[in-house]
């Protein structure tokens, strides 16, 4: 099985997203280290710079194939060649609402412009595909006669399109084996739009009737919802049907790097590379997790480098709560935990989020044993402006004294002193800033609040 990855074509068409031409080169390393067959790098007719990040894709000397998509027309095929690219993807669409409404072409002009084009890029020396826009709309027979000219014409692949994503896996598969079956020798591409959600399951029992490559976008970004995504498309084939080609270590940097430069940013529920991916909640599945992961996990997340997580709240059990508490070296007896977890609860009945803090607290109080952890769930930096006439380090002295600032900086600029806090919710970041505005002589202050944080570089 074959992935194409078009993030820098069909992912770009996403609303609201482009990418500059570092970002494209940085995109094609990756996805090159993933292992993918065929990078689609653009359409250079779109702008110079779609242009220019093909060309210098194409110097990079990946090992993926680079590929130009065109429409069919002479000077886009020039320009596709003139970028280096090996491979042309020519589309044209073939349903009867396209030609008639878009193209505004007979169903025999379209196959002699479609020929003429394959014809042309050969002439060029380039590799060409050929797509048939709206395929799965298109007539069937129509869609052979299209297909066998543009093979006729020099097109080694086909890619069958389902640009509405109107397909369901089993139609698809049958559409699939009759397509093959009246095609004359070629490579079968899977091109499946995400409109209700099918894309990947169509793209798999399109393999599984014998095409040879699924069109993939990381974080499954494209037009309207998308196509299949690129990490989910490799685990789905790795873990379900044995395909280990592919490296699956770059997945993860890979969908962070997109949501970076993209700011198209993933649902927390996203399969794979969504936050939630590995996340436990109600007591059974917990108690379950901590006994044996197998229990609720499909694939061990170290697979991808990352870790499971446990979330606490009115729906954890016992076993969670005291895995928890044990992460803080806190032990408690039998007892002590059912009195614990019971808390919990009443407390998740009120409130929408538990913090460490919360558990903690809970605990000291339960046990009447003082616990000296410090929790950390949220971050922010409070600028603090001395009067004129104090001394700033006694500001400092009794701003370092407050429990939860870990870190106090005298400054140059608008404000004489940063303290770094970490508190457990935003009341009690509420709390410290007015214990902090009662210092005597402090001014006023500002707060920032951490929304994410970055590891740096060097950084360990
Ligand atoms: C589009 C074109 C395309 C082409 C797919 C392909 C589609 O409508 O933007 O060349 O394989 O979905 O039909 O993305
Ligand atoms: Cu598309």
């Amino acid at each position: 099985m074959e992935i194409l990855d078009t993030t820098l074509r069909e992912g770009e068409q996403t609303p609201y997203v482009n990418f500059t031409v570092d970002e494209k080169v940085e995109i094609a390393r990756l996805l090159d280290q993933v292992g993918v067959d065929m990078i689609e790098a653009g359409d250079p007719s779109v702008s110079p710079n779609v242009a220019k990040a093909i060309e210098r894709i194409v110097s990079l000397g990946l090992r993926a194939e680079i590929v130009a998509h065109s429409v069919a027309s002479r000077s886009g095929i020039d320009r596709a060649k003139a970028c280096g690219a090996k491979r042309v993807a020519i589309f044209y669409a073939t349903s009867k609402i396209h030609l008639d409404a878009k193209l505004h072409k007979t169903p025999d002009e379209a196959v002699a412009i479609i020929r003429e084009h394959v014809a042309y890029a050969r002439g060029l020396g380039l590799k060409v595909r050929y797509t048939p826009e709206d395929a799965t709309r298109t007539d069937f027979d129509f869609l052979v006669q299209v297909c066998n000219a543009a093979i006729e014409a020099g097109a080694d692949r086909i890619s069958f399109a389902d640009t509405l994503g109107i397909m369901q896996p089993h139609i698809f598969y049958e559409r699939v084996c009759e397509l093959h079956q009246h095609l004359l020798p070629c490579k079968m591409d899977l091109h499946c739009h995400d409109d209700y959600g099918l894309a990947l399951a169509n793209a798999m029992a399109g393999i599984r009737a014998g095409a040879d490559c699924i069109h993939t976008t990381v974080n499954g970004m494209g037009e309207r919802t998308g196509v299949p995504d690129l990490a989910e498309t490799i685990l789905a084939f790795h873990n379900l049907e044995g395909e280990a080609k592919f490296n699956l270590r770059p997945l993860m940097e890979l969908s962070s790097y997109l949501e970076k430069v993209s700011g198209f940013f993933l649902a927390p529920n996203k399969p794979i590379t969504g936050q939630n991916a590995f996340s436990h909640k109600s007591g059974v599945h917990t108690n379950g997790i901590l006994k044996d992961p197998r229990t609720y996990e499909p694939f061990d997340p170290s697979l991808l480098g990352r870790e499971r997580k446990i979330v606490i709240d009115k729906y954890t059990g016992k076993s969670a709560v005291s895995a928890r508490l044990a992460e803080y070296g806190i032990e408690v007896s039998a007892s002590e935990l059912d009195v614990i977890v019971s808390r919990i609860k009443n407390l998740g009945d009120q409130r929408k989020q538990l913090f460490d803090t919360d558990i903690i607290e809970i605990a000291e109080l339960v046990t009447g044993r003082e616990m000296d952890v410090i929790p950390h769930d949220i971050s922010a930096m409070v600028m603090v402006e001395v009067e004129s006439h104090v001394y700033t380090s006694s500001v400092v002295r009794r701003v370092r004294g407050f429990t939860n600032v870990n870190n106090v900086y005298e400054m140059t600029g608008d404000y004489d002193v940063s303290a770094f806090v970490n508190v457990e919710n935003v009341m009690a970041l509420n709390n410290l800033i007015e214990e902090i505005r009662t210092v005597p002589g402090v001014k006023r202050t500002e707060t920032r609040m951490v929304l994410k944080k970055y590891p740096a570089n060097g950084n360990k």
